[in-house]
């Protein structure tokens, strides 16, 4: 049977109008001025769903999350199948995580590693960028065939050394490679060789609780490295996505590349525009361990918070994702207890992106449009996926948000859905909930309740970046 939503406002990355949205089947088969005979025609025979006084948007798209990924000795909580039935919950349809490949690997038997986890358990539809953790002559050859069967991003890693580490000849030489094939680079920018200088010397005084953490991974080491990936990227003709960018002076190299007219990029997450490193890294204790995630938070006293919001004003930071990577605080980030540096590092948040983003509509930070084009409509198009997702179009899968913006409730460990033992958002209180969730035509959320089954997501291969467009 087709759905009609009747009487919402739909939102657009170009605006927000009062429309009427048909439903058939997987797809949207139109979008109809209100009250017009094809509307009223649209009814007969189809469920009506009243959206009155609400928002109707196209479903999140998270181009950057970690399920069950293994990091210093344990694993993110979150399986494919919890967490994106998290993911649904907050309104997002669409996933895009990281199949990883480290030094020695052969690249095909970790990406078939990683397909067989999330196969069959996703809640809604998923892709995979691939970690490239060993650039050599046969993952650079792999990379290509990648492309052509829809993995067609890779991410490159200036931290974590003896991990993930790329020095700057290996991520040239990847750089060139995806000039060569239209693949788009990933960049974890942060200069990994100096952290680890200066996160040893800091625990061999004595500093050992989780602010360490964020002291340890200055700002001038992520914008040292956003500038290198830069210039790395101009020398192989290269585009280049920055992920997860926190700091004031990474965002000035972002904003003076793109000024200059390269097709540079970048994501930020919600934890970076709340969160700060002395209200919440800096909790007592242990507490902010919760908050230890790399890139780390920033200092709110020097603003990076408004340089952030600033940034995504200007498109200088173009897709807000969430780099969803959960622990919880027993036994996972526990394994830090007498040592930051052994925190696991990551903060779960798929299912709050949609609603810590629309805080910046509530506040007047951004509009409903840049909303909706930051968390659907540009990831989808940066990532090959638009327009079948990131939009309410006829054609499109009818991924599609039904969203109450006056509802005020607070967020806690008690009623999310995300595999943790600890909310890091606990106690704020947002303006905006989401109601009714449909994923491929599927009506998955609704009225508090989840209606979907795990296998219900479906993998999509990507098409290249449509960042040109
Ligand atoms: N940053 C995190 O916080 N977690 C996983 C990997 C990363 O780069
Ligand atoms: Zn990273
Ligand atoms: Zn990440």
């Amino acid at each position: 049977m087709a759905t009609l939503i009747k009487g919402g406002t739909v939102v657009s990355s170009t605006g927000a109008d009062p429309a009427d949205v048909l439903i058939d089947g997987e797809h949207i088969a139109a979008v109809l001025r209100p009250g017009s005979h094809i509307a009223a025609a649209a009814e007969q025979g189809a469920e009506v769903i009243d959206a009155s006084g609400r928002l109707v948007v196209p479903g999140g798209v998270d181009v950057h999350t970690h399920m069950e990924l293994p990091f210093g000795g344990t694993f993110a909580s979150d399986t494919f199948e919890t967490g994106t039935r998290a993911a649904a919950w907050g309104g997002t349809t669409t996933i895009v995580d990281f199949a990883v490949q480290k030094t020695g690997e052969n690249v095909r038997e970790c990406l078939d590693a990683w397909m067989a986890k999330a196969e069959g358990n996703c809640a809604v539809d998923y892709g995979f960028h691939m970690v490239i953790g060993g650039v050599d002559n046969d993952s650079l050859k792999e990379m290509d065939l990648l492309v052509n069967e829809g993995i067609t991003s890779f991410k490159l890693f200036m931290a974590y050394p003896g991990v993930f580490l790329a020095d700057d000849g290996q991520i040239l030489r990847a750089m060139q490679q995806a000039a060569g094939n239209g693949g788009l680079i990933m960049m974890h920018a942060e200069n990994g060789l100096a952290i680890d200088v200066l996160a040893e010397q800091a625990f061999e005084r004595g500093e050992t609780s989780p602010v360490t953490h964020g002291y340890v991974r200055r700002k001038e080491l992520e914008s040292e490295a956003t500038h290198r990936a830069i210039q790395l990227a101009k020398v192989g003709a290269a585009p280049l996505y920055i992920v997860h960018l926190s700091a004031s002076e990474a965002l000035e190299q972002v904003a003076m590349a793109r000024d200059d007219g390269m097709n540079v990029f970048a994501e930020t997450c919600p934890q970076y525009l709340h969160f700060s490193l002395e209200e919440h890294l800096g909790r007592p204790g242990f507490e902010g361990a919760a908050y230890v995630c790399s890139t780390p938070l920033r200092s709110r006293a020097e603003g990076h918070q408004d340089d952030l919001w600033r940034g995504l004003r200007t498109n200088d930071l173009a897709v807000v994702s969430t780099d969803h990577c959960p622990f919880c605080m027993k036994e996972q980030k526990e394994l830090g207890l007498n040592d930051f540096r052994a925190i696991p590092n990551g903060i779960g948040g798929v299912e709050h992106r949609m609603d810590m983003i629309y805080q910046g509509v509530v506040t007047g930070e951004i509009g409903l449009a840049r909303w909706v084009e930051l968390c659907a409509t540009t990831p989808a198009r940066m990532m090959g996926l638009y327009p079948r997702k990131g939009i309410i179009a006829a054609g499109s899968d009818a991924d599609v948000v039904i969203y109450d913006p006056d509802h005020r409730w607070t967020i806690s460990v008690d009623n999310h859905h995300m595999n943790m033992d600890h909310s890091a958002y606990e106690g704020t209180q947002v303006t905006g909930h989401v109601d009714t969730v449909f994923s491929r035509g599927r009506k998955i959320i609704d009225n508090g309740q989840y209606l979907g089954r795990a296998g219900d997501g479906q993998y999509l291969p990507r098409g290249l970046s449509q960042y040109l467009q």
